[in-house]
């Protein structure tokens, strides 16, 4: 059983609801009494700006499904919810959902990276990471607390009810 790290995004649509649908449906994978979600934040997009505020959040649970089942049942999540896309990079989406580490795995093949490999730098990730496991360290040996002194929340808002 692995302990995973799982991001969540949405800027089309409703985001907020996409976000919550998807948290619920990650009650199926994960092993009993094990399923939490940080506090949700709306962000500035990063990427093309002509594209709405998203909503991020990050789940963490325990897992038995290998690393690529577990993408497999992510991007079944997704298409459940209607994911939408356009072509383009860092474009807009209706939801979202990145495996940011599989317990201390360092994985990269066609289909996977592990850590995801923007991680490190979006302030997206990194706080509602920090919420979850202030004092968890990456698998390359970074603390997640010494990147977060690195990265600004750059206007992030943390939702209200949070
Ligand atoms: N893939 C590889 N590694 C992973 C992983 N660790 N977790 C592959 C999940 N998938 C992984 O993903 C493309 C392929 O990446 C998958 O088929 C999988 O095999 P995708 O979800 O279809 O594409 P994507 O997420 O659009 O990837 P891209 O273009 O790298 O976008 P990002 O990096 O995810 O960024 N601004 C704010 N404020 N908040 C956001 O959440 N998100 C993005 C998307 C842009 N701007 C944003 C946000
Ligand atoms: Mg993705």
């Amino acid at each position: 059983m692995t302990r995973v790290f799982v991001a969540l995004g949405a800027n089309l649509g409703d985001p907020l609801a996409q976000i919550r649908a998807a948290q619920s449906a990650l009650t199926s994978l994960a092993e009993p009494g094990t399923l939490h979600h940080s506090p949700l934040y709306q962000s500035r997009p990063m990427g093309p700006q002509d594209q709405p505020p998203y909503i991020n959040g990050v789940s963490s649970f325990d897992c038995r499904l290998a690393p690529h089942r577990l993408l497999d049942a992510l991007q079944d999540i997704e298409l459940a919810y209607g994911r939408e896309r356009k072509d383009e990079r860092w474009g807009p989406r209706t939801l979202d959902l990145d495996i940011l580490l599989y317990g201390d795995l360092v994985l990269t093949d066609e289909r996977l990276t592990l850590p995801h490999y923007g991680m490190k730098s979006r302030e997206f990730v990194l706080y509602p990471l920090a919420d979850l496991a202030p004092d968890l360290v990456l698998p390359c040996g970074t603390a997640l607390s010494q990147l977060l002194v690195t990265c600004p929340a750059n206007g992030m808002t943390r939702l209200p009810g949070q």
